[in-house]
């Protein structure tokens, strides 16, 4: 086993193809696409790059329904392009990791037709007819609305499906869906693949008996479940283990403890390198991601800082604001303003984990000013929607995942230089001024930014290392933290809010060495509206 452990101090860059860039006009991203990407990636100076989903897909939930694991979706491109992109990304030093979606397949996978005992299959509830109103095998409700069954007059059974119908669940128990996985997984590490996102990958072992749910909330039922570590612990063993190449492994995991994090992240239990946690981003709204609330600062830092002290002497951070599922962090936690999106970007590449970019964050996009039903594509929404009726638009446009979906903004044109036909989503009408091509060419950019915040992290070891301090903890606008490391402090300022702040620190600490600031004035016990810094002694 590989133990050197480069992705420390390593960045990731999520792609979500569909968005990214698209070479052959039809309004939809492709891998060409990315390829012609990679001098602005490289410039940028991430180190890994994530790709969601590219395998041939019926696409009912954008790609995460996947209907072939070992090819590429005529739409993104042939296993060709798919190589080409990995000697580019490759010959500029940089890695690939691959998402591994394995909780589900599509409904269309071969797997589906050919192997019944892969999923779970239950009969109707005792005493009632199969299809009947409340004759699911439990209350769950799934992810995207309704019941996480799907009747099968065929069988007279009902199949498992925790999100849409279209991506019934993998049955794990069953020895010959592991063997399956693991194989599948081999073929893209020997094909050159530096690693994978695993897809809601705590999903995968469930209690067998299946049992209801408070308010058909199943969620203890399939979170961390039963054989988790054991099925962790084997694909290690059967897929990663003895390989030369030092590979990446991040498991999405939505509900996850700092405690089992610490189990999932230990080296010694050779499990995943790091996860991605949650709790973060649920700190503005309710029971329901559709409830909002308004940002709880003094929250956020509560949780950012159970995290930082959670995994520091054992496991590993994951550190995100943004992904294809959650809404832009300039307009969620910011204001929209450039200022406020550099603000994050320090607060987040500052605190002591992995950090990952979401395509566009490092330019400061903004969620999508959509104003009907029509506008939206993704399954969620639209599910809610059909749910809830038109009351719900505030929310959709508020946490709506399509939000991070708009198109890249490349440059100030026509489809903002996504593609030179019909997007598949609208372009954000903004992309006349957040775009690309300014953002490169202005050194006060929130890119120019991004590209110092991560250059730091390659250059200055207490980033990597440094033990994490929160200070001021219960200031409702200030996010101030020191780091230290072998001899060097770094103090981090952030005023996450449109008032002036006055900073209770060491003064001592106005005076040291500044290593990064977004406004002038850097020494004032004062900071602006939506102004970051950080101090190096
Ligand atoms: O998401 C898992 C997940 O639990 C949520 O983030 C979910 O997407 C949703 O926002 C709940 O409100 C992963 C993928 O990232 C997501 O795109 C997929 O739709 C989902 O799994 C199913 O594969």
């Amino acid at each position: 086993r590989v133990t050197e452990a480069w992705w420390k101090s390593a960045v990731v860059y999520q792609i979500y193809p569909r968005s990214f860039s698209d070479s052959d006009g039809d309004g939809i991203g492709d891998l060409r696409g990315i390829e012609e990407r990679l001098d602005y990636l490289s410039a940028l100076g991430v180190d890994v790059l994530w790709l969601s989903p590219v395998y041939p897909s019926p696409q009912d939930d954008a790609g995460y329904d996947i209907s072939d694991y070992q090819d590429i979706d005529p739409v993104f491109g042939t296993l060709d392009d798919f190589d080409r992109l990995l000697a580019g990304v490759h010959a500029r030093g940089m890695k690939l990791i691959m998402d591994l979606v394995v909780n589900h397949t599509s409904d269309e996978h071969p797997w589906f037709r050919e192997h019944r005992d892969w999923y779970w299959w239950r009969p109707p509830r005792a005493g009632m007819a199969g299809g009947e109103p409340g004759a699911e095998p439990t209350n769950w409700r799934s992810f995207f609305s309704g019941p996480t069954w799907e009747y099968d007059p065929a069988s007279g059974e009902y199949y498992l499906h925790l999100f849409s119908r279209k991506q019934p669940d993998l049955n794990w128990e069953n020895p010959e869906v592991r063997a399956a996985v693991h194989a599948m997984m081999r073929w893209w590490l020997d094909r050159g693949v530096d690693g994978f996102r695993m897809d809601v990958i705590n999903m995968i072992s469930k209690d067998p008996a299946l049992p209801d749910g408070p308010g058909g909330d199943g969620s203890a039922h399939y979170l961390c479940g039963p054989r988790i570590h054991e099925f962790l612990q084997e694909m290690h063993r059967e897929v990663f283990a003895g390989r030369p190449r030092k590979l990446l492994t991040v498991g999405e995991m939505p509900g996850v403890t700092t405690d089992q994090a610490r189990l999932f992240t230990d080296p010694a239990r050779a499990e995943v390198d790091m996860v991605f946690q949650f709790e973060h981003v649920n700190v503005d709204h309710g029971p329901s991601k559709w409830d909002l609330k308004p940002l709880d600062l003094v929250a956020l830092k509560a949780v950012m800082n159970r995290w930082q002290s959670g995994l520091a002497d054992v496991g590993w951070n994951s550190l995100y604001w943004n992904n294809h599922d959650q809404p832009r962090v300039a307009s969620r936690y910011g204001d929209g303003s450039p200022l406020s999106a550099k603000a994050l970007g320090t607060v987040l590449h500052l605190h002591r984990g992995t950090p990952y970019v979401y395509q566009g964050e490092e330019l400061g996009m903004t969620n999508a000013p959509f104003d009907s039903i029509a506008d939206f594509r993704d399954i969620e929404s639209l599910n809610h929607y059909a749910e809830a009726g038109p009351d719900a638009l505030p929310a959709l446009r508020a946490r709506g995942r399509d939000n991070a979906r708009t198109p890249m903004q490349w440059d100030a044109s026509p489809h903002a230089g996504f593609t030179t036909g019909e997007p598949w989503i609208a372009v954000n009408p903004n992309h006349k001024e957040i775009n690309a091509v300014e953002a490169v060419a202005d050194p006060d950019s929130v890119f120019h930014h991004y590209r110092k915040l991560i250059d730091l992290r390659h250059t200055e070891p207490c980033v990597v290392h440094g033990d994490f301090t929160l200070l001021m903890p219960d200031d409702p606008q200030v996010y101030a933290f020191t780091r230290a490391h072998d001899g060097v402090e770094l103090l981090v300022l952030a005023n996450l809010s449109a008032e002036p702040a006055r900073v209770d620190v060491d003064p001592a600490w106005l005076d040291a060495e500044v290593v990064l600031a977004t406004l002038p004035d850097e020494r004032s016990a004062v900071l602006r509206p939506w102004e970051s810094r950080v101090y190096r002694r």
